[in-house]
């Protein structure tokens, strides 16, 4: 077997962490699973999308096939094993679940997630269920997905019913994934179905997400059940230019709207005051009903997961804005490129490690150091075939360094008292990234389109394994 890192007596490992950390990757339905329209599931907005604009997909590759997890399932979760995972997130597709969005459950569906997760727990992997991953069911899209109160209710039945299938031997459950980037891609800068621009239902959008994600909180309390349920937020630490006032103001608007809008309603029940100050202002406060927020304040989480990809630097509004533009938040700021940034090209995002270690320190500090864990983090890189060897591993080594530089970080973290508890790569095998397609590759494990969707681990896969079976690296 390839063997990558020679194995090290544990006294020798620099960054120990601790016995019970949670390593492992984190994944979506729609990216991962294919078979879209097979076995009853229901078209969502990603399926109507690609079938209206292909053109707008890179290689006009849409999300039908995908990488095939659907029937690949256990062959893929031997390779977690095989490369020490013992804990794997996956979302449950609503619209494979309830092909309309609500009404009846399709059996398939339940078939199938009964033997993911079974299939998990056999391996020794603990799954993490996510419920929502950017993949509103079409039926409901078409009343306007989360512009629309009703789909609320739809989404609770979903969760409720989630929990009653699978509870029993899923103990940790997320509500959303990333809930601002269907706000940000759907509804302000044109990445996500519907793409439109249009900052009042933006945050309508966010309202309704959050009320979502506190009822389903509360559904799964009344529920009795012994897990813990939280949510998934991409935390973008923001980062002013300088320290004058205005740049620090700016950086402090692009983390209320963008950080803060999900992560203190879901952590402390509720909103920033100056962020309901700045909506006020802008009159573009959303929609709020008698008992929403004590809803919001009665349901916060027991774990919170945190993607970390890149930060977000800020400086004080400089340039025009166009005469008759939508409302957009790069009104109240620009974006800042700070002078030697290290880039991930192929992504165009920011590469900052201490980003990672900074957001937690935050979280320890202003948010009563909840228990926590990196739900997200990894690097999409173009054509990986180039860097295959006759072997046939792809020397992915710079996908190593990327985690072991987050993982140093996340080390002191840990030393200097924040609660988290675990790492999960994006993500376990190549898979499709939306309006991207298969254009970069984040896995562990190599999928070869090309080969029937051959699997083969990358050399991070065998790093990684290392890593885990020594608690640590050098
Ligand atoms: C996160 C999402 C994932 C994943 C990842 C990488 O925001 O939760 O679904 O796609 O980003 O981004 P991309 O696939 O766009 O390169």
């Amino acid at each position: 077997m390839y063997e990558i890192v020679k194995a090290k007596p544990d006294h020798e490992v620099k960054y120990t962490f601790p016995t019970d950390f949670w390593w492992g990757s984190a994944s979506s339905a729609t990216q991962m699973e294919g078979e879209a329209n097979k076995d009853g599931k229901g078209p969502n907005i990603w399926d109507y999308w690609y079938e209206t604009e292909p053109e707008l997909f890179h290689n006009k590759v849409g999300p039908q096939h995908t990488s095939d997890f659907y029937r690949r399932y256990r062959e893929d979760i031997a390779n977690m094993k095989y490369i020490g995972h013992n804990s794997f997130r996956f979302s449950i597709s609503w619209s494979r679940l309830f092909p309309n969005g609500f009404g009846k459950v399709n059996s398939h569906a339940v078939v199938f997630y009964n033997n993911v997760i079974n299939e998990l727990i056999k391996n020794d992997i603990e799954p993490f269920v996510n419920l929502y991953h950017f993949d509103m069911p079409l039926e409901l899209q078409k009343i306007g997905g989360w512009e629309n109160r009703s789909v609320i209710e739809a989404y609770e039945l979903y969760a409720y019913t989630c929990f009653e299938l699978f509870g029993d031997r899923v103990k940790k459950w997320f509500t959303h994934n990333e809930p601002i980037v269907p706000v940000e891609c759907g509804y302000l800068y044109g990445f996500h179905y519907p793409a439109v621009v249009d900052f009042q239902k933006a945050v309508q959008v966010a309202f309704h997400s959050m009320l979502a994600s506190a009822k389903a909180v509360q559904s799964y309390r009344k529920m009795h059940k012994t897990g813990k349920i939280g949510i998934i937020i991409n935390l973008t630490p923001s980062y002013p230019r300088s320290d004058n006032p205005e740049d620090v103001k700016a950086a402090h608007i692009a983390d209320l709207l963008f950080n803060r809008s999900f992560l203190d309603p879901s952590v402390k029940g509720v909103y920033p005051q100056d962020l309901i100050d700045l909506l006020k202002k802008l009159d573009y406060m959303p929609e709020i009903q008698p008992g929403d927020l004590e809803t919001i304040q009665n349901n916060t989480i027991d774990l919170l997961g945190i993607n970390y990809y890149q930060p977000r630097r800020v400086k004080a509004k400089e340039k025009l804005i166009e005469e008759g533009s939508p409302f957009l938040p790069e009104h109240l700021f620009d974006h800042y490129e700070m002078p030697g940034r290290k880039m991930n090209p192929y992504r165009g995002w920011e590469i900052y490690e201490k980003g990672m270690y900074d957001l937690l320190i935050n979280i320890k500090e202003n948010y009563n150091n909840i228990e926590c864990f990196i739900a997200e983090n990894g690097m999409g890189v173009e054509d990986e075939e180039r860097f295959r060897d006759e072997q046939g591993v792809i020397h992915d080594d710079y996908r190593i360094e990327f985690m072991k530089e987050h993982l140093k970080w996340l080390h002191r973290a840990i030393e200097e008292g924040v609660n988290v508890k675990g790492y999960h790569l994006w993500t376990f095998m190549d898979n499709w990234s939306w309006l991207n397609a298969y254009k970069n590759r984040y896995g562990f494990v190599s999928v070869n389109l090309d080969k029937d969707g051959e699997r083969t681990i990358k050399k991070s896969g065998y790093w990684f394994k290392s890593v885990v079976s020594h608690h640590g690296f050098n």
